[in-house]
């Protein structure tokens, strides 16, 4: 968690490393919930998204190489990506990608079958990045087998003594365990194949435009992975109802009319899918999720030390939103494998 003032000097000065010296205001900007990120104008009015990578959470070597080596591809194939301006570890700028807009919630179908074409071309899109392979940022990322494993160990430590307040949530959880290690299982087999992918397809890390033309985002994670972890990480975000922190959970469910845009916008770009993917469709949907409310209720338990947070009980509210989400899409279970059908062919 990365909740700290930074001083005007020690912005500047990083702001000067990567050379820009005219800033007229440095403020933070966007919800991510990982890294440091400050909108900078200047006096030229050109603007930049200046970002201190956290450095607890990525290896920042392997980070920059990965990094550089995507947006040079994409460049070189014409392809609009984030323009890195400089880059000198911890902090790196990017040029401010204007005219676009990054959103938190979806409101209407269209916005997540653009979203999900948008994240299926970025795959397509570097399939063929030249070797070697990219580095493992963050080895075991979506695994969910070894996220329980990390749930497990700090509901035993519970060094905020919050264990007990999350009975509910933690027997939730057991009674899926079983489920868990299908995906990694099936990779590890041969079953379904790595590919590179960007594993955080949050709606926000997807700037659009109003034109339908749109920037992929947050590359940090950009690795080897699974197509069904980028479509699931989808499902979670771009067809809930309600924001990831809402504590209203009668507002939180899974839409069933944006499921079915998410399936049209990503199965029309993702020509690439073997059967087997398609059919893992809906269920990566609620596996991504049940993770993602795994993780949350982790450092919940952890004491608050990987995401953001804005208040004391942030990080379980974000985990119940999860658990409903993944509630919501089992009780549609069966529609939203009918939808995956009716376009898979
Ligand atoms: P995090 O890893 O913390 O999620 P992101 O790289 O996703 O950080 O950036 C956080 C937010 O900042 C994004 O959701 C987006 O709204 C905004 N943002 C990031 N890069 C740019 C850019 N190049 N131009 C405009 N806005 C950006
Ligand atoms: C984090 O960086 P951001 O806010 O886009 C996290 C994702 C989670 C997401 C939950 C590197 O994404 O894995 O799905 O929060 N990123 C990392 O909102 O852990
Ligand atoms: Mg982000």
């Amino acid at each position: 968690m990365s909740n700290r003032n930074y001083s005007q000097e020690e912005l500047a000065s990083a702001l000067a490393s990567m050379g820009v010296t005219d800033q007229t205001d440095v403020s933070r900007y966007g919800s991510g919930h990982i890294n440091d990120t400050f909108k900078v104008e200047t006096a030229r009015g050109v603007r930049y998204i200046l970002q201190r990578v956290n450095t607890d959470i990525f290896p920042p070597d392997t980070l920059k190489s990965n990094v550089m080596r995507v947006t040079a591809h994409l460049k070189a194939k014409g392809i609009r990506s984030l323009e890195v301006v400089g880059y000198e570890n911890p902090w790196r700028l990017y040029a401010f990608l204007e005219g676009y807009k990054s959103v938190d919630l979806v409101t209407n179908p269209a916005e997540a079958e653009l979203a999900a074409g948008a994240f299926a071309k970025f795959q397509n899109d570097l399939a063929d990045l030249p070797e070697p392979r990219l580095g493992d940022i963050i080895p075991k990322f979506h695994d969910t087998v070894d996220r329980l494993r990390q749930l497990d160990e700090a509901a035993a430590a519970d060094v905020k003594g919050r264990k007990s307040s999350v009975a509910a949530e933690l027997a939730f959880i057991d009674a899926r365990r079983e489920e868990a290690a299908k995906i990694v299982t099936m990779m590890a087999e041969g079953e379904i194949p790595e590919r590179i992918t960007h594993n955080d397809t949050k709606i926000n890390n997807v700037m659009l435009a109003g034109d339908g033309t749109n920037v992929v985002i947050d590359l940090d994670t950009t690795m080897p992975g699974s197509a069904l972890y980028d479509f699931g990480d989808m499902v979670r975000t771009s067809t809930a109802a309600a924001a990831e922190d809402e504590k209203d959970l009668s507002k939180v469910y899974s839409k069933k009319e944006y499921f079915e845009a998410l399936v049209k916008g990503y199965l029309a770009q993702a020509k690439f899918l073997t059967e087997t993917e398609k059919s893992l469709l809906a269920f990566s949907g609620r596996l991504i999720t049940l993770t993602i409310g795994i993780r949350f209720l982790a450092d919940y338990l952890a004491g608050d030390t990987y995401f953001r947070t804005a208040y004391e009980d942030h990080n379980l509210v974000r985990c119940r939103t999860q658990l409903k989400m993944v509630e919501s899409m089992e009780a549609q279970a069966e529609e939203y494998e009918a939808i995956v059908r009716k376009y898979a062919g």
